[in-house]
C-alpha cells in the first residue's frame, strides 16, 4: 500500500490515509487502497477502527481536483459512485468507525467523516463542502449525510455558500462529539475505540446496524429491526457472560468481561 497504513493495537485497527503532499486527497489509488484495507480488516479480531489523516494539517482536503479536472459526464458520474461504495461500506461495516478528523476535513473529506459512526476533531479542523466553488456538487454523499446529521437548513446553507467552519462551529451544529488539542486526538480516539472493544461485540454491532437501519425507515419499522437484532443477542456466549457477570456474588464479579464474539 502506497497511501494507506493500516495497524492493530489489540482490537483496535487504525486506518491513515497517508497522502500528506497531497493533504491526503483521495485520487482513485487511495480509493482503491482504503477498499481494499477495509476488506481485509479482521472482523475476529479487530472491534472498532479509527480512520484519520497523515500529518499535522490534514484529515483529508477532498477528492483529488487534479484527477477530477479532466472528467467527463459519465466518468464524472463512475467517479462518484467509486467513492460513495467504499463510503457506503464504512457506513455499513460491521465494527463502529471513529473518524479523527486532523485538521482539513474539505469536500470528499467532509464526507468520508460522515460516514463514519462518530466524528470527533483537533481544533485546527476546518469542515466544509467547497463543491459548488469549484463548479461541482458534493459527490460523494455530503447532500445526503450532511442534511442527515445536522438539518436541512444547515446542510444546505454550507453547501450553498462553500463556506468553511471551524472545530468549534462543527462541534457547536454537532457535526463533531468533541474537540480536542491535536496532541490529544489520537490518544482520545484510541480511548474511544478501547472503550467500545471491551464491550459485547455482537450487541454493538447489532446497534450500528439498528441505528442504522432504524433511521431509513418508520419508527413502527425501526422498532421491529431493533426486536429482532435484541432477540439475536440472546443465547449468545457474550449475553449469559455479560448478564452471568451481573447477576454473579460481589465477590466473584470482574470488572472487564472477557467477551469472546460468541
Ligand atoms: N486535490 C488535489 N490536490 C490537493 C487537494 C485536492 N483536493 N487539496 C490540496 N492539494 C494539494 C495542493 O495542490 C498542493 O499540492 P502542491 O504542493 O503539489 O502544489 C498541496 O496539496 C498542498 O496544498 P496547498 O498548497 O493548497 O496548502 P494550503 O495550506 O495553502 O491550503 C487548503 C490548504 C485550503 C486545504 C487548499 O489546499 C485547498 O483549498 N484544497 C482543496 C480543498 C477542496 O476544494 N476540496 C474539495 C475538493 S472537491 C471534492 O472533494 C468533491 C468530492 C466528491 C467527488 C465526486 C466526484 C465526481
Amino acid at each position: 500500500m502506497e497511501f494507506i497504513k493500516y495497524e492493530v493495537e489489540g482490537m483496535v485497527g487504525m486506518i491513515t490515509i497517508n497522502r500528506p503532499r497531497a493533504l491526503n486527497a483521495l485520487n482513485s489509488q487511495v480509493l482503491e487502497e482504503l477498499d481494499a484495507t477495509l476488506d481485509a480488516v479482521n472482523l475476529d479480531e479487530i472491534r472498532c477502527l479509527i480512520l484519520t489523516g497523515a500529518g499535522e494539517k490534514s484529515f483529508v482536503a477532498g477528492a483529488d481536483i487534479g484527477e477530477m479536472s479532466t472528467l467527463t459526464k459519465a466518468e464524472g458520474e463512475a467517479f462518484g459512485k467509486k467513492g460513495n461504495d467504499i463510503f457506503l461500506k464504512i457506513e455499513s461495516f460491521p465494527i463502529p468507525v471513529i473518524a479523527a478528523v486532523n485538521g482539513f476535513a474539505l469536500g470528499g473529506g467532509c464526507e468520508i467523516s460522515m460516514s463514519c459512526d462518530i466524528r470527533i476533531c483537533s481544533e485546527n479542523a476546518v469542515f466544509g463542502q467547497p463543491e459548488v466553488g469549484l463548479g461541482i456538487t458534493p459527490g460523494f454523499g455530503g447532500t445526503q449525510r450532511l442534511a442527515r446529521l445536522v438539518s436541512p437548513g444547515m446542510a444546505k446553507q454550507l453547501i450553498y455558500t462553500a463556506r468553511n467552519i471551524k472545530a468549534d462551529e462543527a462541534y457547536r451544529i454537532g457535526l463533531v462529539n468533541a474537540v480536542y488539542d491535536l496532541e490529544d486526538l489520537i490518544p482520545a480516539a484510541k480511548k474511544m475505540a478501547a472503550g467500545i472493544a471491551k464491550q459485547a461485540p455482537i450487541a454493538v454491532r447489532n446497534c450500528k446496524k439498528a441505528i442504522n437501519e432504524g433511521l431509513q425507515v418508520s419508527i413502527e419499522e425501526g422498532v421491529a429491526i431493533e426486536e429482532k437484532l435484541f432477540g439475536d443477542c440472546f443465547e449468545t456466549e457474550d449475553q449469559r457472560a455479560g448478564m452471568g457477570n451481573f447477576l454473579a456474588p460481589k465477590d466473584q464479579k470482574v470488572k472487564v468481561v472477557p467477551f469472546k464474539n460468541k
